[in-house]
């Protein structure tokens, strides 16, 4: 039976170089984010588990996520029937951890960067990590072992001393073995029983049971959001954040070589995230025929998808955007600056020169973005909303800081003083200078 005009799954298609500019700049729009209505929202969460802690938190738990726990706070070792899981999803893990470790471990600042400015003047760069971290794991419509993997992993190879680990529990009670297992991988030190703004306050703020950490990252729904924000602008708190995030989004890039299933079955891998998913089809001076066979296939896929309610909202609000070269659609690409990028071009790898924001990209048609989120190697969480302009994905560096030092001679101050002392006079700050002086005289009797 033949789908209806109505219901087939379809996205909107825009032809880029007959669009006028207002439209062009409406394309690369994500939809609203309601950040301060959210805010305020979330606001009188954060200040209950900030002050009441974890009776709060328990409250919060019970009405939010349904269940009634007795503490929120579990330490390491786990008891080893909450991590008994099914031996092929064991091995797909632990295959998925040892190339994400892999990755992660090559990405760890490890030496020391050391320069002589001036002959004597030893200047110096060095990591450390950051020491109490908080990794949030969403719950909800999915279960995220893999978010686990990949806020965990790089946390471990830091060399980051707490590790807390949290994520709403399940109706009962209990939180799902895949994660517990990932927690127990990546060497957790504390998993949280909590998800929402309230995990996130209690993170960031501490409880009796819950350790405070220094900077909280990870994936979440906008409440999450909201509270990571605000927490962040809380000197009290003293707290950091990975990076603002939104819903999740992919733009695919398609020439006459591209494959319709693959880059349909692709689209449909990111739209089955959330209605709110983004999803950009950029094609290249294709015909007809092939945009339609892609048309088809999505529509088709999508039909056979258990998350198809979930989809059929995200495509309806997805755009095809036809162009006719492959520079036309990568200015758009990098204009946009999508979460993920995929190529599906003829000579995919030389245009990645030409990429100048993605959060990460896919490049050549047995590339799908699946790879990237469960076990290539690549980290997962990355800028959305086109933040991907100013944002690295979370990486290894993510969980390291650095600290500058030096070390100047006598002979070294000889040469560098008066440049110092000279600039100190200028601004008007006796003290600097003379902090450069006395010892220049002292050493000169
Ligand atoms: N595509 C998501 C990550 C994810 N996919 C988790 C499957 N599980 C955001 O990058
Ligand atoms: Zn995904």
């Amino acid at each position: 039976e033949l789908p209806t005009a109505d219901s087939r799954i379809r996205m909107r298609t825009y032809v880029l170089s007959e669009v006028s500019s207002d439209e062009r700049s409406k394309l690369l729009k994500r939809p609203v984010l309601k950040s301060e209505e959210m805010i305020s929202k979330v606001k009188p969460i954060v200040d209950e588990v900030r002050s009441r802690g974890d009776a709060a938190l328990l409250e919060f738990t019970a009405k939010f996520d349904k269940v009634q726990l007795a503490s929120t706070v579990i330490f390491p070792p786990f008891a080893p029937e909450t991590m008994q899981i099914d031996p092929t999803v064991k091995s797909a893990i632990d295959q998925a951890y040892i190339n994400i470790r892999k990755f992660h471990a090559a990405q760890v600042d490890g030496e020391a960067l050391v320069v002589e400015t001036m002959p004597g003047v030893v200047c110096s760069r060095f990591a450390r990590p950051i020491s109490r971290v908080g990794l949030y794991v969403p719950g909800g419509t999915a279960i995220l072992p893999s978010t686990a993997l990949m806020l965990g992993i790089p946390a471990q190879v830091a060399g980051c001393k707490e590790i807390v680990l949290a994520t709403p529990p399940r109706s009962d009670g209990s939180i799902s073995p895949e994660v517990m297992y990932v927690a127990h991988l990546v060497g957790a030190s504390a998993l949280l029983k909590a998800g929402g703004a309230q995990a996130v306050a209690a993170m960031a703020y501490g409880t009796k049971t819950v350790p405070k950490v220094d900077k909280i990252f990870g994936p979440g729904n906008q409440w999450v959001t909201a509270a990571k924000m605000l927490v962040q602008n809380d000197t009290d708190a003293l707290v950091s954040i990975d990076m603002p995030a939104g819903p999740s989004e992919v733009l695919v890039i398609a020439d006459h070589t591209s494959n319709p299933a693959f880059v349909a079955a692709d689209l449909l891998s990111q739209a089955e995230h959330g209605a709110d998913s983004q999803v950009v089809l950029v094609s290249v001076d294709l015909s007809q025929e092939k945009l339609d066979h892609i048309e088809k296939e999505v529509d088709v896929q999508a039909r056979a998808l258990s998350r198809v309610d979930i989809v059929r909202q995200s495509i309806a609000k997805s755009i095809i955007v036809k162009t006719s070269s492959v520079e036309e659609a990568i200015a758009f690409s990098n204009d946009y600056a999508p979460e993920h990028l995929i190529l599906h071009l003829k000579n995919a790898r030389d245009n990645v020169t030409l990429i100048d924001n993605a959060g990460s990209v896919f490049v050549g048609s047995y590339t799908p973005e699946s790879c990237g989120d469960y076990a290539s190697g690549t980290n997962h969480t990355l800028p959305t909303n086109g933040y991907a302009r100013q944002f690295s994905g979370v990486n290894t560096l993510s969980f390291q800081k650095h600290i500058t030092s030096q070390e100047i001679t006598f002979d070294g101050l000889k040469g560098l003083g008066p440049v110092v002392a000279t600039l100190a006079d200028c601004e008007g700050l006796e003290a600097h200078a003379h902090a450069v002086r006395i010892r220049l005289r002292a050493s000169s009797t």
